[in-house]
């Protein structure tokens, strides 16, 4: 079927782009467009021009896919400078989203009406990109400077109301498809001899923005704005809008969209987005219908998974046998949902309505009419297996029974009832209720119904869910304890604690490993290193942590930790006492203090990152590289502008990893940096990770 239709309605014609899912610009969409507008502004028997979108959506954008390619003609640019041309009005009939390139065909009409559920937005920078095909130009021509820098700086869609408020769009239309609504407004439209009207021919409406302006408006943007590459551009590209020409204008314009388009940061960010939506593909299986979860264990966890079920519309029984858990959850749950609805984010009915689908339970018959139980109790084994042996027979067949366990394993809690085909881990991050990763472990038995199910489940409550194996800390955590022991190791050979967290934290990570643990809680990660059998026997490993739980400085909850925590604001600060402290123990360890550069800093850590996951992908526990990726830029902080730490990797060149590791192994000793095979293979063979397939599903 062709991506672009051009129907007749009297004097009234219809651009119709119909191509699923999306209606995104792909090449065959641009040249249907352009011959379709060429077309009907050649017909003498055409008065007016409608753009429609078929489907859910007007258009969402450019072909993401295709930008890894230099664009073929027509250019969208094109397509829009000669729509924008037509001699005859051209109207926009918008509903769903109007994205990027979206939105620029949409600035590239006459006139434009929209149904509610439009979302307007240029999020082109998201993808470290800039809006391409006119939209730096336009959109302040139509709206103001400062709005349009607003809008394409945070790449933040708009609704339909402030649309109208702005001007961006002239007529509402009512519910349901827009296209009738466009119609009769373009009949209007010819009935009163309206002119098309370029936004290109406007001038920048008063007050004109001057130097001080856009000076003020960096100055005002955060942080991880003021370093992106591709916001700069939009502000330079805003700045010309302002002192040159409309034809001038986009020419920079495009010129700089293609150094974004080449740049590394896009490419990270395009692969996030396509990475983000095939990690949340199950293998097969079909989900079975969820409309009502029981929570077992009113913890943080266990509140706050319970808040993010009612959020999103489903029923939810909240279980503690200890009535002072069940009423401390409700309450951290009920503040949860309050936040959430002063946010704006609950829909009509707000908290009241959430609060309506929650009731709690001193006992686990409340889990027989659900169909997803999620446990959250205590990190203890022989505890999660009973509970399990009781939901084993209290719920129906069929029941999803999920452990939110993050360092058990699934399968030992699975041999405690008799469905282990229904049995799974929901690993969520906390606050559970904010965190978007949910990573989704599947047991030796677990079927892909239940996956599929949870995957569903995860999908509905706005969670990114992944689907990874049973080991011991499944992805994230796994490759977590190989970045925390080179972290703990350099301290101890004398790095300061805050130069490790400065350094990793100007590379990008959100937040440098000293603070994550003051953040968690040294003494959790203390607790289950003891419970641990496998750890190396090497008295260095995580020593400093563990020194600093077993002295009660457990990081922010004390007070102190790695750091001080004091104030008002609860700042951390380096504490003289933890360097003489390390300083001590290294001494006592008889670890030899040495100078440590940051790119040393740096490559123990993200290396070690790589390296256990290259032995991840290998043992199955994550099904790509790509899964690693989202698992790390959305549960740990890894910058997204970097792709995760398997396409960083690739884009280093596995050889200069390798090369790398070995060299650590001649410095350090082999015990860690033995490199993974299918690192030492892939490296010789001069491909990568994210090219990689295991044999099994390479012959799928
Ligand atoms: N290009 C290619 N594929 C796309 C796509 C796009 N722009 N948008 C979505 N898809 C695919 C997606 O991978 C998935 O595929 C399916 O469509 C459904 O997506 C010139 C250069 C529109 C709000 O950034 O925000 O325009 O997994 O699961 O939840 O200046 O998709 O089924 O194989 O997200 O209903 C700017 C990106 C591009 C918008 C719908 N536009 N898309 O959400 O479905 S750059 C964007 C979205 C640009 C111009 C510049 C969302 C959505 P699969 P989905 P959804």
């Amino acid at each position: 079927m062709e991506p672009v239709r051009l129907e007749r309605h009297g004097p009234i014609a219809v651009i119709v782009v119909d191509h699923p899912p999306v209606n995104a610009l792909s090449h065959p969409v641009r040249a249907g467009l352009l011959g379709a507008i060429l077309e009907a502004d050649a017909d003498r028997g055409i008065a007016a021009i409608v753009v429609h979108g078929a489907g859910k959506n007007f258009i969402a954008g450019a072909d993401i896919r295709e930008l890894e390619q230099t664009p073929r003609a027509p250019l969208l640019n094109d397509v829009l400078m000669r729509l924008e041309s037509c001699s005859k009005p051209v109207v926009a009939a918008l509903h769903g989203a109007v994205l990027g390139g979206g939105l620029e065909t949409a600035l590239a009409c006459h006139y434009r009406c929209a149904t509610p559920d439009a979302r307007l937005g240029l999020p082109e920078v998201k993808l470290g990109l800039l809006p391409g095909a006119g939209g730096t130009q336009r959109l302040p021509r139509l709206i103001g400077a400062k709005r349009a820098l607003e809008m394409m700086v945070s790449g933040e869609p708009i609704g339909r109301e402030e649309a109208l408020a702005l001007g961006l769009v002239d007529r509402p239309l009512p519910e349901g498809d827009p296209l009738a609504g466009a119609m009769e407004y373009a009949r209007e439209l010819v009935a009163q001899g309206a002119p098309p009207r370029r936004v290109r021919e406007k001038p920048l409406p008063e007050p004109l923005p001057d130097e001080k302006f856009f000076a003020e408006f960096r100055r005002s943007l955060p942080r991880s704005a003021r370093r992106s590459a591709a916001v700069d551009r939009i502000v330079q590209c805003v700045e010309a809008a302002r002192s040159l020409a409309f034809e001038e204008g986009l020419a920079l314009s495009r010129q700089l969209f293609e150094e974004c388009r080449a740049s590394d940061e896009s490419a990270a960010l395009r692969h996030l987005f396509f990475a983000e939506r095939s990690a949340s593909r199950s293998g097969g299986g079909s989900p079975r219908e969820v409309r009502s979860v029981c929570v077992v264990g009113a913890g943080t966890m266990g509140s706050g998974i319970a808040a993010a079920c009612a959020m999103h519309g489903l029923q939810l029984a909240l279980v503690d046998r200890e009535q002072g858990a069940l009423e401390s959850g409700m309450a951290r749950l009920r503040s949860a949902v309050e936040s959430a609805a002063k946010r704006g984010r609950l829909d009509e009915g707000g908290a009241a309505a959430v609060l309506e689908r929650v009731t709690t339970a001193r006992n686990l018959d409340a889990a027989r009419d659900a169909d997803l139980v999620i446990e959250a109790v205590y990190e203890n084994l022989a505890l999660k297996q009973e509970v399990f042996r009781q939901l084993d027979g209290i719920c129906r067949p069929g029941t999803v029974l999920a452990t939110n366990t993050s360092t058990l394993d699934v399968d030992a809690i699975a041999s405690a009832t008799r469905r282990p085909q229904d049995v799974l881990g929901m690993h969520f991050f906390s606050p559970a209720h904010v965190m978007r990763l949910l990573e989704i472990v599947r047991g030796r038995a677990t079927s892909p119904d239940s996956l599929a199910t949870a995957l569903a489940v995860g999908k509905r409550i706005g969670k990114l869910g992944v689907v990874v194996g049973n080991c011991f800390g499944f992805v994230g955590n796994r490759m977590l304890y190989a970045y925390g022991r080179e972290n703990q190791l350099m301290m101890l050979e004398g790095v300061p604690p805050e130069r490790i967290d400065a350094v990793l934290e100007e590379w990008g990570m959100a937040m440098g490993p000293n603070a994550v643990g003051d953040l968690a809680g040294l003494d959790v990660g203390y607790r289950v290193r003891r419970e641990r059998r496998d750890l190396p026997d090497d008295p260095r490993y995580f020593r400093v942590f563990d020194l600093l739980a077993e002295l009660g400085r457990y990081g922010r909850k004390t007070g102190r930790g790695v750091y001080l925590y004091e104030g008002e604001k609860r700042e951390r600060r380096p504490d003289p006492e933890v360097r003489e402290l390390i300083r001590a123990e290294a001494a006592r360890l008889g670890v030899a203090q040495r100078e440590v550069s940051d790119a040393e800093i740096v490559e123990r850590c993200i290396y070690a990152l790589i390296n256990e996951g290259a032995r991840i992908l290998e043992e199955g526990i994550a099904s790509t590289a790509a899964d690693i990726d989202v698992i790390w830029c959305n549960g740990y902080g890894f910058p997204r502008t970097r792709g995760g730490p398997m396409f960083h990797a690739d884009r280093l060149g596995l050889t200069t990893v390798l090369d790398g590791i070995r060299r650590f192994a001649r410095e350090q000793g082999e015990r860690y940096w033995q490199p993974a095979p299918l690192l030492v293979r892939l490296a010789a063979e001069g491909k990568t990770f994210g090219a990689w397939r295991r044999a099994a599903d390479a012959a799928d």
